[in-house]
Order: structure tokens, then sequence, then C-alpha cells
């Protein structure tokens, strides 16, 4: 029983580092408030494996891009608004994204917005810290670089704290999928 427990370690963590292998870069989760930026890198979490790098145009988990695409939050309390991305549609490489954060009402809101950029499929996320910032005459949200650096599918979740910061959890939050070429 202690073999096959101790066994079953090892395997786990060769696992993690095989999964880990084909990929470079940490996920990134950061927020900002009214122009200053709260920089929180942590660790991509485990899991995932390396599926090498063939066209993801017709995965079914993908958004097709349109200029200021809406998505409502899991929670249903607020609107996310990826206003546009540049360039568009997202690709490899640096895109700068502008963002609106709507209530019930379709009222623009202020605060705090983290993002977080994942392959799913890899376990990995960025390896450059996005940078948020908001505009207070479009009350938009500047991200960038949202740095897409891999071919493959990359999921862009988006959190809003209001004023409470990154340390609260998200009010509410939603999720893009983007299938970015090589
Ligand atoms: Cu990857």
């Amino acid at each position: 029983m202690r073999f096959t427990l101790a066994l079953f370690g090892a395997l786990s963590l060769f696992g993690a580092a095989a999964a880990s292998a084909g990929c470079s870069g940490k996920s990134a989760r950061v927020g900002a408030s009214g122009g200053t930026s709260a920089l929180g890198p942590e660790l991509a979490g485990e899991g995932g494996s390396f599926v090498g790098t063939e066209s993801c145009t017709n995965d079914t988990r993908v958004d097709t891009y349109t200029a200021a695409m809406e998505r409502a939050g899991s929670k249903g309390i607020l609107t996310f608004q990826l206003v546009s991305s540049e360039p568009a549609p997202p690709a490899k490489g640096n895109n700068t994204f502008q963002v609106v954060v709507k209530d019930s009402d379709g009222m623009p809101l202020g605060g705090t917005l983290g993002i977080d950029l994942e392959m799913p499929d890899h376990g990995h996320g960025t390896s450059v810290t996005p940078v948020v910032s908001l505009d207070a005459g479009s009350d938009a949200y500047k991200i960038t670089p949202v740095y897409l650096f891999m071919p493959g599918v990359w999921r862009v979740e988006l959190d809003f704290y209001g004023d409470s910061g990154t340390d609260a959890k998200p009010i509410d939050q939603a999720t893009f999928y983007f299938c970015i070429e090589g």
C-alpha cells in the first residue's frame, strides 16, 4: 500500500512536469482602478496537457470576435462588453482590449477590473502581466498588453470587483474564448 501511494505520487509529479514542459509562462491575474494597477502574478494551475498547435478555428468553445461583443456575467448581475480588440480579431502576440462593465440598467461601472489569461489545454497563462487602466472619460478599461504568445485556444476571464479591490470575491465575471492562429 505504501509503495503504491509513493509510486502514485511520483507519477503525479512526473505528469505535472511533463504537462508544463511544452509551454512556458505563468498566469497573470491583475486588476486596476482609476489608472493605477495592482499586480499580482500567480502560478498557473496544474493539469492540462500539451496538445500541439493544430488549428482551433472549429473548436466549439471559441467565440467569434465582433466589435462591442457582450457577455452576461456568470452570476447574472453585470454585462461585460469587449468594446474592441486591437488588432481585431485578437491575434498572436500583443493585443489591446477596451472593456466596459455595465450594470443591469446598462450604466457603465467604475471600479476594479481584473483579467486572467490562460490556455486551458496547456495549463499555463501568459508571460507578460497586462496593465488595466480605467479611462474616466469613456468609462472603458484599457487592458494592455493582452499577450497571447502561442497559437491555440485562449481563455480570457474578466473579473469585476467594484471598489473593494481584488482581495474580495468578484461581484461578477465573464469569460471569452478566442482561437489564436499561428
Ligand atoms: Cu500553450
